[in-house]
């Protein structure tokens, strides 16, 4: 399997993150994505490839274009504006207030925010754009006739919506591959975000669309970031009805549960006739992943990825998150190994 990586990944190194009410180290940090590139390599799999460089045609066709000026800009205004921290957003264009862009950038930074916790730091932009190009090398793999290429996207970026960061993401990068795949001539791509986490972004991307279907298996909103989207009852609207699919799950949920509802999720991208897939790879659902509540075990990654493999569709797999520290390369480089070995 081919895999793109680049260590423009690390400029992306903040040093704060809310949580609990308290600025803390970030959980998605640069030596994640050291822990995933290590265990695969020790389970055998292709050299990483350096990404090409692909401009921001793609990511336009997914993200307004204020936003993606803003993201671009966002730190140095920050700078510029004389704030000695981060940008955390603090301000939100909530229920009954308006919605028009601001000129400030402490309201920008509200404006273009869904959640609190993620702060824009020096070099979030740059290692965006990394990621991205990451997916649009993994999209060019599959193009060009590759069975399978894992894009060891950092910063994740499936929380990213048309106008919205948080959540650890920014530009996302799932949903401009399977955008790059539908340029280069697929009739109908799927996205099935298996992460723990819900993908708001991903969703909100494609949710009047009828040639991208969104699989998302996923933590109840009730009980899980990123709590406000991600219900059974959202199915699509407009043209996209029917082609939004949410499996959310409760709290302790292990393999028996979560496989039956990937299997529900492979069926529909069946039935729609895909002829591409992205997986949204997020290994936040283990056991001991200190920020969820799924119990799968590092075997059950590596079934995941022969299931996964049993669509029998050119597959791109996109990092999301994942931040059980002793085993998170262990669980990434296991789905890639099951679904090699299908
Ligand atoms: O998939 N998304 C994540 O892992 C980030 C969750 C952020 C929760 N504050
Ligand atoms: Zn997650």
């Amino acid at each position: 399997m081919r895999i793109f990586f680049t260590e423009q990944h690390r400029l992306r190194d903040a040093k704060t993150e809310l949580s609990g009410g308290l600025l803390v180290p970030p959980f998605e940090a640069p030596f994640r994505l050291d822990l995933i590139m290590a265990a695969c390599a020790a389970q055998g799999h292709d050299a990483p490839e350096e990404p090409a460089r692909h401009g921001l045609d793609v990511a336009l066709q997914v993200h307004d274009a204020g936003y993606v000026a803003f993201l671009e800009t966002a730190w140095t205004r920050w700078k510029e504006a004389g704030y000695e921290g981060e940008a955390i957003p603090s301000c939100f264009p909530a229920r009954r207030m308006v919605q028009r862009v601001p000129t400030d950038i402490d309201a920008l930074v509200g404006y273009y925010a869904f959640a609190a916790e993620t702060s824009i730091s020096v070099g979030t932009w740059e290692a965006a754009v990394g990621a991205m190009d990451c997916a649009l090398s993994g999209a060019e793999a599959l193009s060009s006739g590759a069975r399978s290429a894992f894009a060891a996207c950092r910063p994740p970026g499936h929380h990213a919506a048309i106008d919205l960061f948080g959540g650890y993401s920014f530009l996302n990068n799932a949903a401009i591959a399977a955008q790059a795949l539908r340029n280069s001539g697929c009739k109908k791509v799927a996205v099935l975000d298996v992460d723990f986490h819900h993908g708001n972004g991903t969703q909100d991307i494609f949710y009047a669309r009828d040639d991208v279907l969104f699989v998302s298996l996923h933590g109840e909103p009730q009980e899980a970031f990123p709590h406000f989207l991600g219900y059974a009852d959202e199915t699509g609207t407009a043209e996209g009805e029917g082609f939004t699919l949410n499996l959310p799950m409760g709290r302790g949920t292990g393999w028996g549960e979560w496989s039956v509802a990937l299997e529900k999720g492979l069926e529909a991208i069946g039935r729609i006739g895909a002829e591409a897939l992205v997986v949204s790879l997020g290994v936040d659902t283990f056991e001991r992943d200190p920020i969820s509540f799924f119990k799968l075990t590092s075997d059950d990654f590596t079934r995941a990825g022969e299931r996964i493999a049993s669509a029998g569709l050119p597959t791109l797999f996109c990092m999301e998150g994942g931040y059980g520290v002793e085993e998170i390369g262990l669980n990434v480089a296991n789905v890639l190994t099951g679904f090699e070995s299908a």
